[in-house]
């Protein structure tokens, strides 16, 4: 080889050694643990957030979408992404009401059973909610319902009495709380975790959407959901603080702008969905319907009740919460 041609070759290494550098200083990778199965709506959703984000980044992002709790577990999520182990991650926001009760604005039993009602909620309590993530270091991208919430259990309920003694699975305070209050027995399990609970017992009643009895086949174990409509609960995605900084302004815009788009496809979703899970529930040999009215007159009170506790301890910023929703 030349002299010359020896220079230009070497020249053009340099060049694209460079190039690879910078590519992969400036260029991203971020984990996202999830809680729920590959196949649930919302891990679904996350990761066309995820491929959207690549895409119109030019790759400069890439985020990586573990489900069913494989990175993280599910109560370890936040704690990671606050910390920076991931730089992003999906939660059911009132599982957090164990740190700060307005993390569960959503979970006050029947302030909010319809989608109208549940956006209307969100964005009542937006500016509250965004003020305490800023203090547990953390971004909110975006957030999306659940189904409406309603009654398992393996034998017909006539009223609340015949949930005393049941060994009732929780996934937060509000659902252990209205197990409490329900004379039942409460026993927090993930959903990744429930149908092993329901097959060796540990569980046999809880309170969730359609969409949990689809992904966990219930029916394999259960025989009633009672459409009660209690609330619907949101899973929320959010960003480790230095992990948003350190983006410039124009990936974060074009990650705002999908994740906008990301909660409202989400929310069509499951309320696209609400209906089939439950058409679902019902094909697999479930009786599905509406609580009878002395079921409903019983979680009724036991849903004032804790609508008080919920505005004792979440005192000035649920109260403001509330005030802005009901405006
Ligand atoms: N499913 C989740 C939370 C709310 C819901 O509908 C669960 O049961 O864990």
């Amino acid at each position: 080889m030349s002299s010359t041609l020896r220079k230009i070759a070497k020249a053009v290494a340099t060049v694209s050694l460079a190039a690879a550098s910078t590519f992969s200083l400036a260029g991203q990778k971020w984990d996202m643990p999830m809680a729920y199965t590959d196949s649930n709506f919302h891990t679904q959703n996350a990761k066309a957030f995820a491929e959207a984000v690549k895409v119109a980044t030019g790759g400069e992002l890439e985020i990586k979408v573990h489900g069913g709790g494989s990175l993280f577990k599910g109560s370890e999520i936040k704690r990671a992404v606050q910390t920076g182990q991931a730089q992003i991650g999906e939660r059911i926001l009132s599982a957090h009401a164990n740190e700060s009760a307005v993390f569960g604005f959503d979970s006050v039993p029947f302030l909010a059973t319809s989608f109208e009602e549940s956006d209307k909620l969100m964005a009542a309590a937006k500016p509250t909610f965004q003020k305490l993530l800023d203090k547990h270091n953390l971004v909110l991208l975006y957030s999306v319902p659940w189904p409406p919430g309603g009654f398992y259990a393996k034998k017909e309920l006539n009223s609340g009495a015949d949930l005393q003694g049941v060994k009732f699975r929780s996934y937060n305070n509000a659902t252990a709380r209205m197990a409490e209050l329900s004379g039942a027995v409460p026993v927090q399990v993930e959903a990744s975790e429930l149908s092993q609970a329901l097959s060796t017992g540990v569980a046999e009643s809880f309170i969730s959407s359609g969409a949990t009895g689809y992904d966990r086949k219930v029916w394999e174990h259960l025989t009633h959901w009672y459409d009660v409509k209690v609330w619907l609960p949101r899973n929320y995605v959010f960003v480790n603080k230095q992990a948003w900084e350190s983006l410039d302004e124009n990936t974060q815009n074009i990650v705002k702008g999908l994740a906008l788009m990301a909660e409202k496809a989400g929310t069509a979703r499951s309320e696209q969905l609400a209906g089939w899970y439950i058409e679902q529930l019902a094909a697999h040999g479930m009786n599905v319907g509406p609580a009878g009215e002395q079921l409903a007159a019983d979680f009724k009170k036991i849903g004032d009740t804790m609508t008080k506790e919920w505005l004792a301890q979440a005192g000035e910023e649920g109260q403001a919460i509330l005030d802005a929703y009901r405006k």
